[in-house]
């Protein structure tokens, strides 16, 4: 047994120079730290991010109230407690809350204590984080994720409004994980050199996940165009697959869809992506309708789900109740899973086991407001998800992801395993807990 010593949590700053929480538990064996994100698309069903809403400091988005929840309420609770635990500390962190979506702690009070104890619990094993995770999942961890990489940022992520948010390269064709992060690396920059031809200086500012996020680019079209071409003049024609995420609930208005100056009913969204598909080639995307547009989400898994990864990431808020419910009416065959949505880490590894029991794949992912953490990386492979989905290959708070990968993918070795084209097929096949 390794007692938890102390607990302490502080503000400190994300991505997007934003306060977030912080939390440290020490254990003999040293100090352990777990951070949360923060979503600025966050759907309306995520668990409650306490924000102080005093607006002297931090504009109102102060975190102190969810830092004292820590010092002062949980803190006590978990302090000579085994780190090991996870199930039974996250269980006794639920319970102090009381509510179903942490509103009296607040998620980002109870998180990165989560988190905090995950890596502790791995240190007293002596064993990687990862690999304690994959213990506590039950599976031997060996699958590197395929990245989904948002090179073009669009929606709130840029500033515009009534635009499709994510634009991402997946290198499907690539041996290893760390190959296919230099196809994207060197795409990225090939994109780079056409939009400063095109654009002059402006045209490279870039948006909070590190994609371009060029103004004067609004159409879906020829922004694809734009990532096909790069992809080529980097050489990799045919090695590279995209995902989109349009974020649709940022634009979904009384049962319309807008984007730029049209608007289209749940089923023509359905026929502009199927001509998308048609078109370029997409093997996933996320959020293409609504968070609570169920029927448009059935109608469109029944037409595009035997051909994409169709992924719920608003609609399920990485909440088993949602998931269960997307499964019972066939409203996707995808769960993007994100650890602050839900608050804890075994209900985030009770999502992934839900989606995969079903054979559906589960895409564990970043917020647009990110840190240095890397808990993410170390959860991908923990559960041999498959896929990840964190960014552009720039800025640390994105980085700090792809290098913990290449890491762990090094000292996998001969033992890693990279799905490549197969992401979707061997999640169902190989990936099944
Ligand atoms: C999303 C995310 C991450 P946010 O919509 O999938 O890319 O954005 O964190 O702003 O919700
Ligand atoms: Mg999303």
């Amino acid at each position: 047994m390794t007692k938890i010593l102390k607990v302490k949590a502080r503000e400190v700053l994300d991505s997007r120079g934003n306060p977030t929480v912080e939390v440290d538990i020490v254990t003999k064996s040293g100090v352990f730290r777990g951070m949360t994100p923060s979503g600025a698309s966050a759907g309306q069903h995520e668990a409650l991010e306490l924000r102080d809403g005093d607006t002297t400091r931090y504009l109102g988005k102060g975190t102190l109230k969810a830092v004292d929840n820590v010092n002062k309420h949980l803190a006590s609770k978990i302090v000579g407690m085994d780190c090991c635990d996870q199930k039974e500390i996250d269980m006794l962190l639920l319970g102090l809350d009381g509510t179903e979506n942490k509103e009296t702690m607040g998620a980002n009070a109870i998180l990165p204590l989560s988190m905090a104890v995950t890596k502790a619990g791995a240190a007293a094993k002596g064993v990687p984080v990862y690999w304690h995770i994959g213990e506590l999942f039950g599976v031997t961890p060996s699958v590197l994720p395929v990245p989904m990489c948002n090179v073009i940022n669009g929606g709130k992520h840029a500033g515009q409004e009534n635009s499709i948010q994510e634009h991402m390269l997946m290198p499907t064709g690539a041996k290893s994980f760390t190959e296919g992060i230099r196809m994207i690396s060197e795409s990225y920059h090939h994109l780079a050199k056409l939009l400063k031809n095109r654009f002059g200086a402006g045209g490279t500012l870039i948006g909070d996940e590190g994609g371009f996020a060029p103004a004067q680019i609004v159409d879906v079209n020829e922004r694809l165009e734009l990532m096909l071409q790069a992809i080529d003049n980097a050489g990799y024609s045919g090695l590279m697959q995209i995902a989109m995420d349009p974020a649709s609930s940022e634009f979904f208005y009384n049962g319309t869809y807008k984007i730029g100056s049209k608007s289209y009913s749940g089923g023509e969204m359905v026929d502009f992506y199927a001509d998308l598909c048609s078109r370029y080639p997409i093997v996933s995307i996320e959020d293409g309708h609504a968070e609570d547009d169920w029927e448009s989400w059935v109608e469109m898994t029944k037409k595009l789900g035997n051909k994409i990864q169709i992924v719920g990431d608003d609609l399920f808020v990485t909440n088993t109740k949602r998931i269960q419910k997307g499964i019972d009416m066939k409203a996707a065959n995808s769960v993007l899973i994100k650890l602050n949505q839900i608050g804890s880490v075994t209900e985030t590894l009770a999502a992934i086991r839900l989606a995969q029991q079903t054979g559906w794949t589960a895409v564990v992912s970043h917020r647009s407001g990110e840190t240095e953490d890397s808990f993410i990386a170390d959860l991908v492979v923990g559960t041999n998800a498959g896929q990840i989905k964190t960014g552009a290959p720039a800025r640390s708070d994105r980085n700090a992801k792809y290098n913990q990968l290449i890491r762990i993918e090094e000292e996998l070795g001969k033992e890693s395993q990279y799905p490549g084209q197969k992401f979707r097929k061997e999640n169902k096949v190989l990936f099944c807990v």
